[in-house]
């Protein structure tokens, strides 16, 4: 199946609604925030006179304006408007609300703050130091990694840095909140996350939850900074809102956005390895320290996925990994596609290639050595889990063969001995082929449930609506395919409606690659009940003549009404008892196909869809169903570290040939290759364009994309003018994508996988690539370049002269 996606044809005629295209209604105000000037101090005094005397202004908030002023995630550690000490660079101190934009952006500059500086931590070591950190650390350990190490032929030790990125969607963090009566509250939002949208609004505004609604049509993108971070701005909206009675109009400009929100955790990781002659892993000691901000937010989720991942595909005898969350001044850190999943997988294969250095093999030689087996103690995890349905052996040595990788190598040594031997040539060429496994599932267990809700109308069209906010990942086309399907309806019978907390409710946020699947299984399940009831339904039909239907004779009171049992479906099972090639179920010997309702054994004999639904009514059938799915057979308990954390794991690899220039460090992606298992997809199409685009963003993340904060801990690169997203000049000339046949999936509905993040840990091929390109300079022979990460043009520079670099130091708080 290859639809386009549900928005395709209004996203190109520019009908498609976003929270600031929703047209201003009378009385509405705009607002604009005050920031924090400082990346510590306390706050001696505000005075809004000034702005309030600004034409247009109509009012001033401050923390205290709030019921309750604190919010957070996981902990409620974060003021909505800071309140006495402001934590980081850019924290929302005061809010204006006026009459126009331009009249709040004024009013702004005019509200004064008077300031007591305090010292700040503006990097991990200086928390580290300082022992500031955010929850207590965290272990997963298997067998005794310190033994092991000691008693290992060989032996290795290491620094890895990692840095953030900005989400940079392209809708910046938006809400508009109505005042309805009563006291409610209705608020249009940019959120990941509609029900902590509508939890933080009724906390903030000492509302009961049932007086707010949150609605989130669509998000211009998300890639996890608006799964917790879009809940403040809704709530600045709704407070506004509620104290004067007006629509009130948060929207930020993508500087503010880039200042206020927090990026991807930047992580600093110490590792020991041991290994034997051949490369073969026997011990890991990892210490990930991760800087979180100044607030939680979900900090400690995203270092519980870093530690899952840091055995990526290998499997390692002994492990201990140890991860901390440090507090340091600056915006608190959050989801970002992947989570913590890339900062694990980036330091393993870090380790894996600086392995394969010292043994003076290819990294690919290592990683198949390493590479978890199908079945026995080689396929468990350091946490227990059992890896099933393994298939990367399978992608190592297919995308290998399939994209000639002896070939290049043996092209690449060449290219590079001349380049080096002084040829006009001035570039070094790397390639790098790493595999990936994501664990798919919440690690919170309790997130791992959805609810749906199914409208079937009486002209046979369907309503639907779930938790999954569509933020241009398509899951709304996923949805309405497997509702249609079901009903074997052509999709555009079907409506994915705005996700709204009133319709659904204790929804999960639409994160960790499992939108589609848990909120797919939940709609597949309530259709199914209805499906089940028509079915039952369609058998008594078939046998009496038309003419007696309840359509003619509804009303006469001549015939007796049918009435259908309830039905019970397995929900224990991943796919509710359906058959597994066509993807339906089948109750009472009844097919649903083509618009048409029949009995597999006399398909001569059919009603049309809309005629049964029509007669289901008059009998006084219902039409309408609402389940609730939670993901069976999870046992990860966090105390230990150990147990089955996920469902199934989205497997992929990619093979990145990159071009290093040594005269200016510029990097260039000529080739990628990806291989990527995703089961049996719903949308073949919507999954390619997911792994391109997460191949491209993490391209950016390992690459151009830095952060650079002045000395002070304020944001400078804070549009994209000094930030710099991949462009189509930066996408690989040769890019290619192909889908691994997998009908063996049996984990979740149909056998269908997450693909919304894995594919942005493939890009860390680009960046082991341009390690390997390095590795032919003089420097390196015994060495190996341990570049940061993004390997910016700078990086590259400082890796290619290392002696030249040695005394220039670039790193974030360092210059003004
Ligand atoms: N694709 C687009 N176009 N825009 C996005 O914001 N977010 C990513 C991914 N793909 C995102 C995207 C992230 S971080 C996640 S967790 C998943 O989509 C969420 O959607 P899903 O669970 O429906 O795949
Ligand atoms: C992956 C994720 C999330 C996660 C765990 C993952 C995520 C998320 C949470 C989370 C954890 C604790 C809470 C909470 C949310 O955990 O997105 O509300 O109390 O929000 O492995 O993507
Ligand atoms: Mo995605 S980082 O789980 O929103």
């Amino acid at each position: 199946m290859n639809e386009p996606h549900t928005s395709a044809r209004t996203h190109v005629t520019g009908e498609s609604e976003f929270v600031d295209d929703r047209p201003a209604t009378r009385g509405e105000l705009f607002v604009e925030l005050v920031l924090s000037a400082h990346a510590h101090a306390r706050i001696k005094a505000i005075d809004p006179s000034k702005a309030l005397r600004h034409p247009g202004v109509a009012a001033v908030f401050t923390a205290g304006d709030f019921h309750s002023n604190l919010w957070g995630t996981i902990f409620k550690d974060q003021p909505l408007l800071a309140e006495q000490v402001t934590a980081y660079h850019g924290e929302p101190v005061a809010l204006v609300a006026a009459e126009s934009r331009e009249a709040a952006r004024a009013g702004r500059s005019l509200v004064e703050i008077d300031y007591e500086p305090l010292p700040a931590l503006l990097s991990i070591a200086a928390a580290r130091t300082a022992n500031s950190f955010i929850a207590p650390a965290r272990e997963i350990a298997r067998g005794d990694a310190k033994v092991a190490f000691l008693a290992a032929p060989r032996r290795l030790e290491g620094r890895i840095v990692i840095r953030g990125a900005d989400h940079f969607y392209l809708e910046n963090q938006a809400s508009i909140a109505y005042p309805r009566e009563d006291g409610q509250i209705e608020v249009h939002s940019s959120s990941q996350h509609p029900t902590e949208t509508q939890h933080v609004v009724a906390h903030a505004l000492g509302l009961s939850y049932k007086d707010v609604v949150c609605i989130v049509k669509r998000l211009g993108g998300g890639f996890g900074g608006k799964e917790s971070q879009a809940a403040p701005f809704a709530a600045y909206a709704a407070l506004v809102a509620s104290k004067l009675g007006r629509p009130a109009r948060v929207i930020l400009s993508k500087d503010d956005d880039m200042v206020i929100t927090g990026k991807r955790n930047p992580f600093e990781n110490l590792y020991k390895v041991g290994f034997d002659h051949e490369g073969r892993l026997l011990s890991l000691e990892v210490e990930l320290y991760s800087d979180g901000g100044a607030y939680a937010d979900l900090s400690t989720s995203i270092m519980e996925r870093a530690m899952l991942h840091c055995d990526n595909a290998y499997f390692i005898p002994n492990v201990r990994i140890r991860g901390q969350v440090c507090r340091t001044n600056f915006h608190p850190h959050t989801a970002f596609r992947g989570f913590g999943g890339p900062k694990g997988v980036a330091t393993i294969e870090r380790i894996i290639e600086e392995v394969a250095h010292a043994v003076g093999r290819d990294p690919l030689e290592i990683r198949k050595l390493n590479c978890y087996a199908p079945e026995g103690p080689r396929a468990v995890t350091p946490y227990g889990q059992t890896v099933r349905n393994n298939c990367l052996p399978k992608l190592l040595d297919r995308l290998a063969r399939d994209s000639d990788y002896a070939a290049r190598r043996a092209r690449i040594r060449r290219h590079n001995e001349e380049s080096l031997s002084g040829s006009d040539s001035r570039t070094l060429r790397g390639l790098s082929l790493v595999p990936v496994k994501f664990g798919i599932s919440f690690t919170t267990r309790f997130l791992n449930q959805a609810n749906a809700l199914v409208l079937v109308h009486r002209d046979g069209s369907i309503q639907v609506s779930t938790g999954a906010t569509e933020m241009g990942q398509g899951v709304n086309a996923k949805l309405a395919r497997l509702v249609a399907r079901e009903l074997g309806l052509p999709r555009d019978h079907v409506r994915i409606m705005p996700t709204a907390t009133d319709k659904n409710a204790n929804t999960s946020p639409t994160a960790a690659s499992s939108g589609a699947d848990l909120n797919g299984a939940a709609a597949v399940l309530a259709t199914r009940k209805i499906k089940a009831r028509l079915s039952e339904l369609a058998v008594s039909l078939l046998e009496i003549p038309e003419s007696r239907w309840a359509r003619h004779t509804a009303g006469l009171g001549t015939e007796p009404e049918i009435q259908v049992g309830p039905v019970a479906i397995n929900e224990e099972d991943p796919n509710f008892g359906a058959d597994w090639e066509t993807g339906v179920a089948s109750y009472h010997g009844m097919r649903f196909e083509n618009g048409s309702v029949f009995a597999a054994n006399s398909p001569k004999r059919h009603l049309s869809f809309a005629a049964l639904v029509n007669e289901a009514y008059h009998h006084r059938i219902s039409l309408s169903e609402h389940a609730h799915y939670r993901i069976p057979g999870l046992s990860f308990n966090k105390l230990t570290g150990q147990g089955d954390a996920f469902l199934y794991y989205t497997q992929g690899a990619a093979l990145s040939e990159v071009s290093v220039n040594l005269d200016t460090g510029e990097l260039k992606v000529l080739c990628a290759r990806i291989l990527m298992d995703l089961g049996r997809p719903v949308n073949s199409g919507i999954d390619l364009g997911q792994v391109t685009g997460a191949f491209i963003q993490g391209m950016g993340w390992v690459t151009t994309e830095k952060l650079h904060y002045n000395a002070r801990g304020a944001l400078l690169s804070h549009a994209p003018s000094t930030y710099k997203i991949p462009s189509i000049q930066d996408t690989p000339r040769d890019f290619q994508v192909e889908l691994l046949p997998n009908n063996d999936s049996r984990a979740s509905l149909n056998g269908m996988k997450a693909v919304g993040e894995p594919p942005l840990l493939l890009a860390l091929s680009v960046w082991t690539a341009a390690h390997d390109a390095l590795k032919s300079l003089e420097a390196y022979r015994r060495t190996y370049p341990r570049l940061e990460l993004p390997a910016t043009q700078e990086e590259l520079l400082r890796g290619i002269f290392p002696e030249k670099f040695r005394h220039w130091e670039i790193r974030p708080g360092a210059g003004k």
